[in-house]
């Protein structure tokens, strides 16, 4: 068999009780065999499914001993550091989270770089943690005697009970009374018989901002992507990139050639707009194997309700720009593939903002950095739609410290956007690509003008879109993620037409 190339799971419904009962039925949008687990232990039983690639027992997504039990679902990347403060070397991330438990306890949280949920049960608790970036989402449901997680919301929709325990400093899901989303960076350590719980911290977003000399801040930029990239890649492996030939995604996939030696790309385009001209001309660069993916508009739109299924996320903005790669990593077919991304390169650069002034600029990268957890835009199971298993190097723990952290003048200089990370890459990038201005998924696909027009043409007025976008998800929301329905038996038109009557109506 291949050398693993995927986390041993994507994702999990555990329940961690301390009397008997039966875990539910597992829902989820990722795609993939399922494993059952089952830990006694002293004072509680961990049960779980854990839901993975068909091709590989999920053998290191748990690790147990008598007094502790441990599931991960995603992937640690600073393993070998990891590993430097034990004395033994642990095999598989379940197993290196186990060992750090019992040397730090659930400050072993604070150490990891990683895209993963995972829970620990030990000694009467659960500890439910989600990475820095909440990046693998979390969700918690905490009655007396027993809490149960999973890394979809979807999978706890049978279970919400408005009695359930509230977690302070965790957020509730909509329509899912009883269920709660662990926050980013943090950990809730859930006291099993007591029923009580506490959320502790263990990242946050920098505040600070560092002065640096430009050379410096260059080359400090271009080893922590090259790092990241590096970690994401499995040796002997050829990297998949999705590449829309902007310099976020040029830039991983520049990285990623140079620490493969070899390169595959993709790109996604409607009847409407595509960006292939541009992509084509960073893959032809660096020698790349390249496919385009045209997908129809029509089906473009018709595919919203999994859209909001798998991301489980009720910002029409946020929807708009993961419709595209959903409709990308469905379409992509073939085996399971790791797949990098450029995504969320904008968020501490402040790209979407096209913000000149230095005070605006910061201002954006704040407000994004403080408001982007539970947004779910990094959730890997847009892909796990399709089976596969996507990561992105620029929320990779340590490249985002540094990318926040840098000084707004860094961020835009000569009058370039995102100029530090353009000079970082420039030596390995054509000048035109390195110099191109930004330009969204949503707005490339032409995603936000069709999903626009549809609602017009069904008798929307312009200045009511918006509001009636916002309508659309949280109804497809209500339908799959709180109702049950496949998205496959919901239809944009009919959710569209609804909305759009309903709309109109309030407006007369
Ligand atoms: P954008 O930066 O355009 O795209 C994100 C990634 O999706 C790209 O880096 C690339 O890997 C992939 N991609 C985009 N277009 C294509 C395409 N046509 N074919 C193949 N792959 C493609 C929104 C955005 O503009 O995406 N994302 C922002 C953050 C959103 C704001 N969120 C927030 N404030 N919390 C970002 O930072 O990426
Ligand atoms: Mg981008």
């Amino acid at each position: 068999m291949a050398a693993q190339d995927l986390p041993a799971a994507f994702g999990f419904l555990a329940s961690a009780r301390t009397g008997g009962g039966r875990l539910p039925e597992a829902v989820f949008a990722t795609r993939g065999s399922l494993t059952g687990v089952d830990a006694r232990l002293p004072g509680q039983t961990l049960t779980a499914t854990l839901v993975h690639s068909p091709e590989f027992p999920p053998d290191a997504a748990q690790a147990r001993d008598t007094d502790i039990a441990v599931l991960i679902a995603g992937e640690l990347y600073n393993r070998e550091e990891l590993r430097s403060v034990l004395d033994s070397e642990p095999d598989g991330d379940a197993r290196l989270i186990l060992e750090l438990v019992r040397r730090y306890g659930p400050h072993a949280f604070r150490l990891l770089n990683g895209r993963f949920a995972a829970v620990v049960s030990t000694g009467g608790h659960a500890l439910l943690a989600a990475d820095h970036a909440g990046s693998v989402p979390l969700y918690v449901c905490v009655a007396p005697g027993e809490v149960l997680a999973a890394t979809e919301a979807k999978a706890l929709a049978g279970q919400s009970d408005p009695r359930g325990f509230p977690l302070a400093g965790a957020r509730r899901v909509h329509g899912l009374p009883g269920v709660y989303q662990v926050p980013a960076g943090a950990v809730i350590d859930v006291d099993l018989a007591a029923g009580t719980a506490g959320t502790e911290r263990t990242w946050a977003p920098p505040l600070a901002r560092r002065i640096m000399e430009e050379s410096e801040a260059v080359a400090a930029v271009r080893a922590a992507l090259e790092r990241a990239v590096t970690a994401r890649i499995t040796p002997g492996r050829t990297p998949l990139v999705v590449l829309s030939g902007g310099i976020d995604s040029s830039g991983v996939a520049a990285c990623a050639h140079r620490a493969a030696g070899a390169l595959e790309s993709v790109s996604m385009g409607t009847d409407t707009s595509d960006e292939f001209a541009q992509a084509r001309l960073v893959a032809d660069h660096l020698g790349a194997g390249h496919r385009e993916i045209t997908v129809p508009t029509a089906d473009l739109l018709a595919q919203l309700p999994y859209a909001v299924w798998a991301a489980e996320s009720l910002d029409p903005h946020i929807i708009e720009y993961l419709l595209p790669l959903v409709a990308l990593y469905r379409a992509l077919g073939g085996p399971a593939r790791r797949i990098l991304t450029g995504y969320g390169a904008d968020i501490p650069l402040a790209g979407m903002h096209r913000e000149d002034r230095l005070p605006n600029l910061d201002t954006a990268v704040a407000y994004d950095m403080a408001t982007f957890d539970g947004l779910n835009e990094m959730t890997p199971v847009l892909s796990a739609l399709g089976g596969h298993w996507t990561t992105h190097p620029y929320w990779d723990r340590e490249v985002l410290d540094l990318l926040v952290s840098l000084e707004a003048g860094l961020k835009r200089r000569y009058g370039r956007d995102k100029w530090v990370l353009r000079a970082a890459l420039a030596d390995v990038l054509p000048e035109a690509t390195v110099k191109r201005p930004k330009l969204g998924v949503h707005e490339g696909s032409g995603t936000t003008s069709s999903f626009s027009l549809l609602l017009q043409e069904q008798g929307v007025a312009e200045q009511h879109v918006e509001a009636a976008k916002t309508q659309v998800v949280r109804e497809l929301f209500d339908l799959t993620v709180v109702g049950g329905r496949r998205p496959a038996e919901v239809s944009t038109d009919e959710v569209v037409r609804s909305v759009a009557e309903r709309v109109s109506k309030d407006a007369a």
